[in-house]
């Protein structure tokens, strides 16, 4: 049967995708799919993109990283706001415009028969179209109590996603997080569809200290 594998954030972390996709046995008939968050933080955006604009068969969902990046970019401006961002452009070098116009191409969504892909979340009660392009990319919790998005969630579809950092994939039902920390030493994980199987690999060293605690 055909295979649908989703990645999650991969923060410029070639090596582990690489192994990733070695490991998975990846060929042009499998259906691949990123959760966004390819650059930044990590040690190669630049070659985690090359990479990923030579996959033909390869969706890549926007990211906050990659929005930030892309909204600075059509204000005419070099990507600033976040600490980290003059290294990645200054990686990126020459090719920053090829990056942006590719990533300019990149769906907030994408979805199958019985799944959902997303970088952070949904809001509940709102279709996917009319979904806000900060609410897919951003969304973590929501209320007063700041409960996580997918406690609110009651689709059919499952909802795969990233952004979240956790040692282990959250799995439930009708929601799957994989966003596994890769550049802050954790794992870098991928969804087989329609198995639901996840295959994941070490990160190689610690590319970036976390500041929050795990969940
Ligand atoms: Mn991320």
């Amino acid at each position: 049967m055909k295979r649908t594998i989703i990645f999650g954030d991969i923060h410029g972390c070639i090596r582990e995708w690489k192994r990733l996709l070695r490991k998975l046995k990846v060929t042009d008939q499998d259906r691949l799919i990123c959760v966004g968050d390819l650059i930044a933080k990590g040690p190669s955006s630049s070659k985690v993109l090359d990479l990923a604009m030579s996959l033909p068969n390869l969706t890549c969902i926007l990211g906050n990283h990659e929005l930030r990046f892309l909204l600075c970019w059509k204000a005419g401006k070099k990507p600033d706001i976040k600490s980290h961002d003059r290294a990645t452009v200054r990686e990126m070098g020459r090719r920053f415009k090829t990056y942006m116009k590719w990533i300019s191409r990149c769906p907030l969504y994408v979805q199958g028969p019985n799944w959902i892909v997303v970088h952070a979340g949904l809001k509940p009660r709102v279709a996917l179209k009319k979904q806000t392009r900060i609410d897919l990319a951003t969304l973590r919790t929501l209320g007063i109590e700041e409960k996580p998005w997918y406690h609110f969630y009651h689709g059919r579809k499952t909802v795969v996603f990233g952004h979240w950092v956790r040692r282990k994939p959250l799995v439930r039902k009708n929601v799957i997080g994989l966003d596994t920390g890769c550049v802050y030493g954790g794992r870098l994980s991928a969804l087989i569809l329609p198995s639901r199987k996840i295959v994941s690999v070490k990160a190689a060293m610690v590319y970036r200290k976390r500041r929050e605690a795990w969940d």
